[in-house]
């Protein structure tokens, strides 16, 4: 069997000559891609957290800090990603999820830019190896020597061992510090962390009175083991400080606060050796320091060395620039070369975003009566009772909106994070979407915050962590599927499945195992994997059907379109977070008699994918199903909706006297149709367009505002989604100006102009503020344009990366005409 060869992975027992089975193959390509998927950087709230992708395994990770003095030493130790750090921008410059990357940290407050170059290499059994340089270099010279304490830790959260290899020596290790191990799913391992440079403080600066106090030897690694239970190992930080704690405290009783040793001899570990499940490696630098840290399967033909890593890192720079210019490539005016890094940075830290999360959550099941009046007040008193319990563990494989503030998955933010993904890395992407369906409970739900496990939970307030199984959050994920249909459809059918996995392994031994052979290898499996996932979509297909199904009064209208009305729940005064657009304006007090046009518009956005999805499944019984669903939501779309005054769409309520009327608010809620592609009526697409082009209105040089300037909400209040550009609904909408542009029609020429401009304005002003502040954002400020709300938001503000890869104008697509057909 050639590929397992040439990529060095092991064959496993039951692969004799399988070369012509296409389901061993593809199993056997399958098996391949989750080697490479194994490790990863994967606790992305970290500055630098790696795990494999097994819950309770082996965590590692980084801690550093500037020791130049006690009061900063107290603060200035770095771990978890925090706004409050104040960095001067952080993040992955490169990455790429099978074979690693470069991050770089500009960490102001600690005089000090750390780089982190990490490279993965395949072989074994287990998932291969990776090593992971760190640097640090004085981000001004002229300051005189930073001194910076950085800590390497390794802490076990399951079965499994981990100990030293090293001499023991009381004074810390010289060299290399060994350590070596053995978990379930990962085997026999060796951990390397080398030595790098001495500290090498000039003997006037060493305090003699430390080696009284203790034999001390600051041109070592410190070691220090120890014991602690597992599910406490997320904070190692505190650990750290409460080791370092135990020195300080001798020290302060010996020598007293006035006369202490400095902090860079003082605020050492003592070193320890024996069993723990906690590994310590402390160094201590003076100026600028290079070490590596090198995990080796031992199962892999060769260890992880630091030479290999050179190696590792430079290859992998190159085919990540050569295939990022050709996945990602940019039109006019953004072929412009100032662009190339701009992009990179975005596309690579959302797919450093990735992570692998594994914990409880919890989950209120008790009945909430919103079907009555005044609901939202019964619901506001059961939410204060906390009635939350805890569910699962569950598992997790996601990207994330945000490192510091949304080190978690949400729902619909994740299926704007695909789009770029699966542009680069399909098997990836669709992995992802395979774990969320898989969280699905028997209903057909899925949380839409996924806090696991009591760290996910440490950066939540208590408030919000609760998830309640009758809230939705718009079914995003089918717009990944959307896409992967395409692209399934794009590479060609599959006569020759054999002839086809051979060609995909030849790939895949041409990029070393890793790169473009791999991440498309799912293709030669869409079928059985939409097979699999389609029971899935189905049984959530019907639980929004059934759990968000909308009370339709008033309104005179055909039987067929009866049911096809719908109602968000979750409302409160104010909110409807679980639309995704928190705080836009709806009707007012909530309602048990609303219908939100933004829900029915996801509705029969999901029906037709559905039919889609069953006309390639060969179900034609249920694609005749969902298409009669589909003809009656665009019934009903227009019917229940529209609203001739405003000229768009409109929420509708219950007023006072039990009519029905329109709730209209202009803004992303009522362009939802559009956005979605379910307008095709040119009168109601024309109104639509002057909305979006009114500068009155929607439109802003920043993009799209979420509420018109005239609406009495604008900019009130939180002005969460009361005026603030968001790139998503952006996104959104320059694909669809696109197609409308494309197509002939009255409003076609408005159309190809709107998306033209949009585009530029979208990502002219999300470089500008990238370029200003060095971080994207979680929105854009309506006015100004500057980034608002979180900083370091990679979640779908990187839908810039897709935006700028879509042509500068619209290309007309030749319809036939009439006589010509
Ligand atoms: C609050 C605060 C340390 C709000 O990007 C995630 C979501 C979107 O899905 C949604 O559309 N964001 C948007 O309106 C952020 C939601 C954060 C809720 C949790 C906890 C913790 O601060």
């Amino acid at each position: 069997l050639l590929l397992p060869v040439l990529l060095g992975w092991s064959t496993g027992a039951s692969a004799t000559d399988s070369s012509s089975d296409p389901t061993i193959l593809a199993n056997e390509i399958q098996r391949a891609s989750n080697q490479s998927l194994l490790w990863g950087p994967y606790n992305p709230s970290l500055y630098f957290g790696m795990r494999p992708r097994l819950p309770k395994s082996l965590n590692m990770g980084l801690i550093w800090g500037n020791l130049e003095d006690y009061s900063r030493a107290q603060k200035s130790f770095r771990h978890t990603c925090e706004q409050s750090d104040d960095m001067k921008g952080y993040g992955w410059v490169e990455y790429d999820v099978r074979t690693g990357g470069r991050q770089v940290i500009h960490d102001q407050d600690n005089f000090i830019d750390i780089e982190i170059e990490l490279a993965k290499v395949s072989g074994g059994r287990h998932g291969g190896s990776w090593g992971a340089r760190v640097k640090g270099k004085p981000r001004d010279i002229t300051r005189g020597p930073v001194k910076t304490t950085v800590f390497f830790w390794a802490g076990l959260e399951g079965d499994g061992t981990v100990s030293l290899e090293n001499e023991a020596d009381k004074l810390g290790i010289k060299g290399s510090v060994n350590l070596k191990g053995n978990v379930p799913g990962l085997d026999d391992f060796h951990i390397e962390v080398t030595e790098g440079p001495a500290t090498n403080m000039p003997p006037s600066e060493l305090d003699s009175r430390m080696d009284e106090f203790e034999e001390h030897d600051i041109s070592r690694s410190f070691y220090r083991v120890g014991s602690y239970p597992a599910e406490h190992i997320w904070r190692i930080k505190n650990i750290i400080f409460l080791e370092l704690k135990g020195r300080f405290d001798k020290l302060l009783q010996k020598f007293g606060a006035e006369n202490l040793p400095p902090p860079w001899q003082a605020l050492t570990l003592p070193p320890n050796y024996g069993e723990g499940n906690v590994h310590l490696v402390q160094k201590v630098f003076e100026g600028a320091f290079e070490f590596d840290i090198l995990f080796s399967s031992d199962s892999a033909p060769k260890p992880m060395t630091s030479k290999l890593l050179t190696e590792k890192i430079q290859e992998n720079t190159e085919s990540f620039n050569t295939r990022f210019s050709k996945t990602f490539k940019r039109y006019a005016p953004f072929d412009a070369p100032k662009y190339a890094n701009f992009a990179k940075e975005l596309f690579s830290n959302l797919l450093g975003g990735i992570g692998y999360f594994h914990g409880t959550s919890l989950v209120d099941r008790s009945e909430y009566p919103e079907d009555e009046e005044g609901f939202w007040e019964a619901a506001k008193a059961n939410r204060e009772k906390d009635l939350g319990q805890l569910e699962g563990p569950t598992t997790l494989f996601t990207s994330i909106p945000s490192r510091p503030f949304f080190p978690r998955g949400f729902l619909w933010d994740e299926g704007f994070h695909l789009l770029p993904i699966i542009e680069w890395d399909t098997d990836v992407a669709m992995e992802i979407v395979r774990s969320w369906f898989n969280l699905m409970d028997a209903d057909g739900w899925i949380a839409r915050e996924q806090i696991l496990g009591d760290e996910a939970r440490s950066k939540v307030p208590k408030e919000f962590q609760t998830q309640y199984p009758h809230y939705a959050n718009p079914p995003t994920l089918l717009l990944v599927l959307t896409k992967f249909i395409e692209k399934w459809a794009a590479t060609t059918n599959y006569p020759d499945l054999t002839g086809e996995l051979s060609q995909i392994m030849e790939q895949m031994s041409e990029f070393g195992g890793r790169g473009e052979g791999i991440s498309n290898a799912i293709f030669a499996s869409a079928e059985s994997y939409l097979k699999n996932i389609y029971p899935l979509l189905r049984r959530q297909y019907y639980w929004f059907r059934e759990t968000q199904a909308g009370e339709i009064r008033g309104y005179d209208r055909t039987a067929f379109s009866m049911k096809e009305g719908y109602r968000w729940r979750g409302r409160a005064p104010g909110y409807c977070l679980t639309s995704g657009i928190d705080d836009y304006p709806r009707a007012e007090p909530p309602h048990p008699g609303e219908l939100h046009v933004d829900l029915l518009s996801w509705m029969g956005f999901s029906a037709r994918l559905m039919k889609n999805i069953a006309i390639a499944l060969k179900e034609p019984d249920d694609a005749t199903e969902y298409g009669k669903h589909e003809e009656a939501i665009l019934h009903n779309i227009d019917d229940l909706h529209w609203n001739k005054e405003s000229g768009c769409f409109c929420d509708a309520t219950v007023d006072s006297f039990e009519e029905s009327v329109h709730v209209c608010h202009v803004g992303y809620v009522s362009i939802f149709p559009f956005l979605l592609g379910l307008v095709s009526d040119q009168d109601k697409l024309g109104k639509i367009l002057d909305i979006i082009g009114d500068e009155n209105q929607l439109w802003s040089p920043f993009g799209l505002r979420s509420l018109s300037r005239q609406d009495e909400f604008y900019s009130k209040g939180e002005n969460y989604w009361r005026g603030p550009v968001w790139v998503n609904m952006n996104y959104l909408a320059i694909l669809r100006l696109r197609e409308y542009g494309a197509v002939k029609g009255p409003h076609q020429q408005k159309a190809a102009k709107l998306y033209k401009e949009l585009r530029q304005n979208v990502v002219n002003n999300v470089f500008r503020v990238w370029k200003e502040t060095g971080f994207a954002w979680e929105q854009y400020e309506q006015e100004k344009g500057n980034g608002k709300g979180v900083q370091h938001f990679l979640g779908w503000t990187s839908l810039v990366v897709n935006i700028m890869a879509l042509p500068e104008t619209v290309e007309v697509v030749a319809v036939p005409s009439h006589e010509e057909l």
